[in-house]
């Protein structure tokens, strides 16, 4: 196993530089310049950057085909577990730092052993605690958010939340009391619930209306836990719409948003976006994005993409400007990220086994972002966007549109301005081509 005193990565000298579109060196940023101002904010406070802890230090890019295949010493099962805790921590940090971002994020067991009982999980989790938090002290790296794993352990099975056994409900609850206090303490922006496991296999065994009660009497004790330890920070559900169930109960921004309007949650949660479980549920990243801004339940985004040919989650480096830029877009329209980040919630490819091959992600998709924040920019500057958008809408502004959406006309009301012929609409051009060519430019122009 690596000695803990050891760099992991000791041909990355320092923090991954700037170099320009015109740098040869495959170790340094093309477009992503931190301190780079764009719309009066630097890049890096627009983008807010994290490295997710679980894909890329604590997976050794096994498939359910096959093991592992990456250089991850700790995750020897032969090595002794704290011993093996300590020097992932370290490769982390060392990472983050070359690396040059300011967040990364995890879960309780992609940091700490699980023991044989909870008191003993959860002794194992405050000593490595203790270690990242002088890590982050050291390095500046901070928290952006931390989360509880629901779903690895058998007993998670059939639901954390959602568990017809009311005692793996309770377990459930203990490991995010403890994850929530752990994020709190290490100032962490955000605490995420990712519901894996809260779904169903087959609807022959399902209650839903009970499943659904449940999860909303946890988040309810979530909501009301984070007011007890005082914790300022941002809730946050991930939307997905399936695996590892057949079917997740917080499906799409939609369905989570009127999940918290059912239960009296509104305004307790927000959603953390992944992209590809935005195109698993068979809308694109985009609309997620918008969705949520629009309702105001627009939190911090999961930057990753699927693969069009494969129907799951492959968490691959996000890549797509043109994709990208449409999600930065909506971010900046609404007023950018408050507590939220990008968080490389990525994985490498199995055949990916150079040490270097985690920087090469990395590297390509916070420049894919830098760029798409500069075309996202550039169309609000030009307004391309937003006053096409005004445009198409402008007739709710004037008397008829007013009297409608204030509730003074009435269904005969409106009949009457029919039957009389004062209305009679023309249909008017929606001219999404024109967009669609100004958005493109907008891309090549940056
Ligand atoms: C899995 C999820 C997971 C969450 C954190 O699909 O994306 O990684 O982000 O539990
Ligand atoms: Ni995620
Ligand atoms: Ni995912």
């Amino acid at each position: 196993m690596a000695n803990i005193s050891t760099e992991f990565f000791p041909e990355v000298p320092g923090p991954i530089g700037f170099g320009g579109l015109d740098s040869s060196d495959p170790l340094s940023f093309k477009v992503y310049d931190p301190d780079r101002l764009v719309l009066g904010k630097s890049m890096a406070e627009h983008l807010r950057i994290a490295v997710c802890y679980w894909h890329s230090f604590n997976w050794a890019g096994s498939d359910v085909f096959g093991e592992g295949t990456f250089d991850r010493p700790w995750l020897d099962p032969a090595a002794e577990p704290m011993r093996a805790a300590h020097a992932k921590l370290d490769a982390a940090f060392e990472f983050f730092a070359k690396l040059g971002v300011p967040y990364f994020c995890f879960h309780d067991i992609d940091i700490a052993p699980q023991g044989d009982t909870f008191a003993e999980s959860a002794r194992n989790l405050e000593v490595i605690v203790e270690a990242a938090e002088k890590a982050m002290a050291a390095t500046g790296v901070k928290l952006l958010w931390g989360t509880a794993n629901l779903f690895s352990h058998p007993r998670f099975a059939a639901g954390a939340a959602t568990n017809p056994d009311p005692e793996v409900f309770a377990y459930a609850a203990a490991q995010v009391r403890h994850m929530m206090e752990i994020t709190h303490r290490l100032g962490g922006e955000n605490y995420v619930l990712w519901g894996g496991r809260e779904g169903y296999e087959t609807l022959l065994n399902t209650d839903l209306a009970r499943e659904e009660t449940q999860l909303a009497r946890f988040l309810t004790l979530v909501a009301e836990h984070k007011r007890d330890i005082g914790f300022e920070g941002t809730l946050l559900l991930e939307p997905k719409p399936q695996e590892p169930t057949k079917h997740q109960y917080d499906y799409d921004s939609a369905t989570v948003h009127g999940f918290l309007e059912r239960h009296g949650l509104a305004g307790e949660y927000k959603v953390n976006i992944e992209g590809n479980h935005a195109t698993l549920a068979g809308h694109s990243f985009h609309h997620e994005v918008t969705y949520a801004v629009d309702h105001g339940i627009f939190g911090s985004v999961d930057a990753n993409r699927g693969d069009p040919q494969n129907g799951w989650d492959t968490d691959q480096f996000p890549n797509s400007v043109e994709e990208l830029s449409l999600v930065l877009f909506e971010i900046l329209r609404g007023g950018g990220f408050d507590t939220g980040g990008f968080n490389f919630d990525t994985k490498l490819r199995r055949q990916s086994l150079d040490r270097h091959d985690l920087f090469h992600g990395h590297i390509g998709g916070i420049d894919a972002l830098a760029q798409a924040l500069l075309v996202a920019a550039r169309l609000h500057e030009e307004a391309t966007l937003s006053s096409a958008r005004a445009d198409r809408y402008a007739d709710w502004d004037g008397p008829l549109g007013r009297a409608i959406t204030g509730g003074e006309a009435t269904l005969a009301s409106l009949a009457e301005l029919v039957d009389d012929g004062s209305i009679d609409p023309a249909p008017r051009s929606g001219r999404q081509e024109l967009l669609e060519n100004r958005v493109n430019q907008a891309i090549w122009r940056s």
